[in-house]
Parts: structure tokens; sequence; C-alpha cells
């Protein structure tokens, strides 16, 4: 068969709406295109237990550490359902790791901005988690059968973190000057660059056209961004928060609200590792793999050791 001719038999499964299975045929852009977003994704989960780790040792009281021990735990979860997910495309865990700590991977700009307060752990879980479920719900459609599968799991949980964050904001717009300022300065931080997490506007965006073709994505950049947007203004009005933004506005006509324009070079500089703590989470995770290495030498010591013992057992 001629690679039109098998491009071809993929879009038509793709298009009556089929997922697309670890063994099946695809073509390369396809898969190579997963790998880069899945396991960009899932280094996410991972250096975004950094901002949030920082703060086990300080929540405010036992409740708000089990909660916060418990979320940071699945993020790490979810980072390994996505290596898995990713290694069926035939990497491995270890080329992954390898690609992101030589930059040439990457994982969202959120995390590479400090969480200063304890109010900012309540708008990472509000929004960033906000943020992060908006995307994967639609990703709940995509097209690879075991990203697609992760996704739903994962949107279960993100939605617990989202209320958690919302209730420790809740709570401190319900206490004192101090913590009520706490809270809308977090807000004020975090608000910019959770929207950059939706990546660049549609027009700016290289891998949508792809993204789109092979059903990867199901909406864009911007219609995910815009409906975060409207359903994360209302929830600040209701505890009281402003959104740091002048030109945010309802927009009757059009039934979402407008908004002032995201700041792009910043978005470019962190990305690029110039933001205000990529140098501090890379150097964390580095420290700690190369910590973990006897981990995974006894790991693949004792693999070794039981297909010995099974393959006596079969001769
Ligand atoms: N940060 O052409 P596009 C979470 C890059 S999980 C950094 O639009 P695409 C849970 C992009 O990679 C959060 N880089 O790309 C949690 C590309 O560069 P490349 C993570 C970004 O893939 C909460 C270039 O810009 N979620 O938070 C970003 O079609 C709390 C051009 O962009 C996901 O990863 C960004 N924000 O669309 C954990 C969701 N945006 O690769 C702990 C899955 C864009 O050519 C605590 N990913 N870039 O070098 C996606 O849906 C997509 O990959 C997008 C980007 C929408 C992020």
């Amino acid at each position: 068969m001629s690679t039109e001719h098998i491009q071809n038999a993929f879009q038509q499964r793709l298009d009556k709406g089929d997922f697309i299975e670890p063994k099946d045929d695809m073509p390369d852009g396809y898969r190579t295109h997963l790998i880069r977003q899945i396991s960009q994704h899932a280094h996410s989960e991972v250096i975004g237990m950094q901002p949030e780790g920082n703060w086990i040792t300080r929540a405010p009281s036992l409740r708000a550490k089990q909660i916060l021990l418990a979320k940071i735990q699945d993020e790490g979860g979810h980072g390994l359902y996505l290596y898995s997910a990713a290694e069926t495309l035939g990497i491995t865990r270890s080329e992954m790791i390898q690609q992101l700590h030589s930059g040439k991977a990457k994982y969202s700009n959120i995390f590479n901005y400090p969480a200063l307060t304890w109010a900012d752990i309540g708008a990472i879980g509000w929004l960033v988690d906000g943020a992060a479920i908006v995307n994967q719900v639609s990703l709940q459609r995509t097209s690879f059968g075991p990203y697609s599968r992760a996704m739903v799991r994962i949107c279960k949980e993100e939605s617990f973190h989202q209320r958690q964050g919302y209730e420790i904001m809740a709570h401190m717009m319900n206490g004192t000057a101090d913590q009520k300022e706490m809270a809308q300065d977090a807000m004020n931080r975090w608000w910019w660059p959770a929207l950059m997490m939706f990546g660049p506007h549609d027009s700016d965006s290289p891998h949508s056209g792809d993204a789109f073709k092979w059903k990867i994505k199901r909406e864009s950049n911007d219609e995910l961004r815009q409906r975060f947007i409207d359903k994360t203004v209302q929830q600040a009005e209701v505890i009281g928060l402003t959104i740091p933004d002048p030109k945010l506005k309802w927009n009757e006509a059009k039934n979402h609200y407008d908004h002032g324009e995201i700041n792009w070079n910043e978005f470019h500089e962190v990305i690029r590792g110039n933001g205000p703590c990529n140098k501090q989470r890379m150097e964390h995770h580095i420290k700690v793999h190369e910590a973990g290495a006897w981990v995974r030498e006894a790991a693949e010591a004792y693999k070794k050791k039981r297909l010995n013992k099974e393959s006596l057992v079969t001769i």
C-alpha cells in the first residue's frame, strides 16, 4: 500500500470517530506529535508538584496539610499515567526525562512562578487546576485511546483539586483584612499566567493545524481560554475577588467576556527558560532524579531476576 493510501485510511478511521490504539498503524507525524504533547503534559504534572510541595510543611492546619499532600500525590500519579501513555508510542521513560533535562521538552509555563504565600496554594488549586480541567475535559475526546482514557481519570481528580483551591480562597476572603489582601495578591499574580496555560492565540499556534486534522485537539487554545474566563469571573465575584484586568467586560452580543491582551513576551520568555523559577525547578528535578538512580537500578535488577526465573520455569 502507498503512503498516501495508508494516510487516507488512517484519516477515514479518525473521521469515523475511531480511537487509535498503540498497535494500530499510524503516520509518523501523528506519533511524534503525540509523544511531544503527552510527554510535555506528563512533565508538567510532575514539575507542578514543586510549587505546592514547598507548602506541605507550612500548611496552616492538619486538615489543610492532609488535603495538600493527597493533591500533590495525585499530580505525581497523573504524571505516571501520562508517561505510560506516551511509552505505548515507542519512547522510553528515560528518553523523556532526558529530553526534559536537556530543555528539548517543555512543561507548562505556569510552574515557573513561585508560590509565595498560603493564598498561592488556593490560587494554584482554583486557577491552575481550573484551567487544566477546561483543557483536559476537551482532551477526553482526543483520538489516541490511552491519552483519552488517562484524561477521563485525571479530570475526576482535578475537579476535587479545583474545589480545594477555591475553598482556601473563599476561606481567606471571609477572614481578616490581611488574609483578604493575601488572596487578592495571589489572584493578581496567578491570573495572567493561568490564561497563558492555554497556549498562544490560534493564529500563532503552529501545532493546531495537525492537531485538529488528527483530532488530537477538539477545541482551540482561544476557545478553551474563553471558556475558562467566562466560568472563573463568576466564581471570583461570589467570593469578592477582583480579576486584575481593567478591560474585562461582559459582551452581550458575543455572550462572553471581553478581556485585555496577554503579555506574550512574558509567555515566550518563560517557556524559553527565563521565568522566575525555571532554573530552580529543573535543578531540583535533576538532583532528585540523580538521587533516585539506585531505586531504578534495583527495580531493573529485580525485573531481570524475575524474567530469568520465569524463563527457567518455561524451559
Ligand atoms: N506552557 O502550537 P501550540 C496541570 C508551547 S497540567 C509551555 O499551541 P499545542 C495539572 C507548545 O508546546 C498543565 N509551553 O502547541 C496540575 C509549542 O512548543 P513546542 C499542562 C507551551 O501543543 C495542576 C509552542 O508553545 N497541561 O496544570 C504552552 O498545539 C496543578 C506552540 O504552541 C497540558 O499539557 C504552555 N502553557 O497546544 C499539576 C495539556 N502552551 O512543543 C500540578 C495538554 C503552548 O513546539 C499542579 N497539552 N506551549 O516546543 C495541550 O493541550 C497542548 O499541548 C497546549 C498547547 C494547549 C498546552
